[in-house]
């Protein structure tokens, strides 16, 4: 196989830009199908990178000359997606979150563990940024001693008006849940959430910000600030305090500019910016895998664990208490 003929079902925001990257910036792939329930979006974008329009992802999926998929569709859609591209029995990539519920992840994992093989990748693109794997390197070294404590941001400028309370967890620190399970190589057994005031630019009764605390097995406990409303752009942060030193994800580098009795640099104004190398790397991976026959990058199964965590806040935020992570046992399949 030369070239790699993706599907990709969603031509919305990050769909767009990924058929961009497939396109331009990733080698070894063509992106041949796409669709969306926006027909006027997916036909542009058809018309613009010569692919056909589907109007249902299903026969996009179904599509011969479509060997993989990417989805990159509403959240509450990718179940059937990634359902119906692990029974076509063709690799997907599917934006996170990789659904709703821990109940519809573990069946997306029951289904594809009995297709016999891996074919699912969750976009958890963190884990391919520089800045996040240069920490990783340090932290499994074990020049930092034990992890005590980590604390992370999670902020952007302003956010989707329709926008529930949910999506603080399920759509925004469910990066935090799988950057830290993977930096720490540790599970989260438990989750609160704390709510401070609420900003006044909320304007649709969404609780924002939050405070989200876990503990995992070993007891590190991490806190992570999401801001959807914070007004002066996109910022990811995340130090983790060891034993002996403390680790911390750099800004990212932008010219400092020294003018009128003042210093300062940048803030990119939200994640397409922030993670474009991440995404670049995250899909020439992809690619490069899928066309071996292997996923190689966060599994059905690391996709289950992030919302099974994100369960578990969902129900803090009810309770006000701390709550228990449910996590069955990592079956054989995935201790790869
Ligand atoms: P968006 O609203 O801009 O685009 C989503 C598109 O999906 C829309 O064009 C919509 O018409 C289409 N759609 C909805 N239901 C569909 C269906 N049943 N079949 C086909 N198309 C359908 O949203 P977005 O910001 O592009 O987000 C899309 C997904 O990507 C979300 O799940 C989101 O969580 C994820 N995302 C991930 C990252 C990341 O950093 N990894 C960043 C942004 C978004
Ligand atoms: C968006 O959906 C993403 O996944 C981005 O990575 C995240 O930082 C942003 O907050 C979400 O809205």
């Amino acid at each position: 196989m030369t070239v790699l003929q993706v599907g990709v079902i969603g031509t919305g925001a990050i769909g767009r830009t990924h058929i961009e990257r497939l396109t331009n910036h990733v080698t070894g792939a063509r992106v041949v199908a796409v669709s969306d329930i926006n027909q006027e979006t997916a036909q542009s974008v058809a018309a613009q990178y010569g692919a056909k329009c589907y109007a249902q992802g299903e026969d996009l999926i179904r599509d011969p000359e479509v060997q993989a998929v990417v989805v990159c569709s509403w959240d509450p859609t990718h179940e059937k997606y990634v359902l119906a591209a692990i029974e076509a029995g063709k690799f997907v990539f599917c934006e996170k979150p990789l659904a709703e519920t821990a109940d519809s992840c573990r069946n997306i994992v029951k289904q594809e563990m009995e297709s016999g093989k891996h074919l699912v990748q969750v976009g958890f693109m963190r884990r391919f940024d520089t800045d996040y794997r240069a920490m990783k390197a340090r932290l499994d070294s074990g020049s930092m001693g034990a992890p005590l404590m980590a604390h992370c941001v999670h902020r952007n400028a302003t956010s989707n008006s329709q926008y529930e309370t949910k999506v603080n967890v399920t759509g925004t620190a469910i990066h935090e849940i799988d950057v830290m399970r993977w930096l720490l190589n540790d599970d989260i057994v438990a989750a609160k959430i704390v709510q401070p005031r609420v900003s006044k630019y909320v304007k649709n009764g969404q609780k924002d910000p939050q405070i989200i605390v876990f503990q995992t097995k070993t007891g590190i406990i991490i806190d992570v600030e999401t801001f959807l409303h914070c007004q002066y752009g996109y910022d990811i942060q995340c130090e983790v305090v060891g034993e002996e030193g403390t680790i911390r994800l750099p800004d990212p580098a932008q010219v400092i500019v020294r003018q009128k009795a003042k210093c300062s640099f940048d803030i990119l104004e939200d994640w397409r910016y922030r993670f474009i190398d991440a995404y670049n790397i995250e899909f020439q991976s992809w690619v490069n895998n899928t066309k071996a026959g292997i996923v190689d990058g966060p599994t059905a199964w690391d996709g289950y664990a992030a919302i099974a965590v994100a369960e578990a806040c969902l129900k803090s935020r009810e309770t006000g208490k701390w709550e228990a992570v449910h996590i069955e046992e990592t079956p054989e399949f995935y201790l790869i």
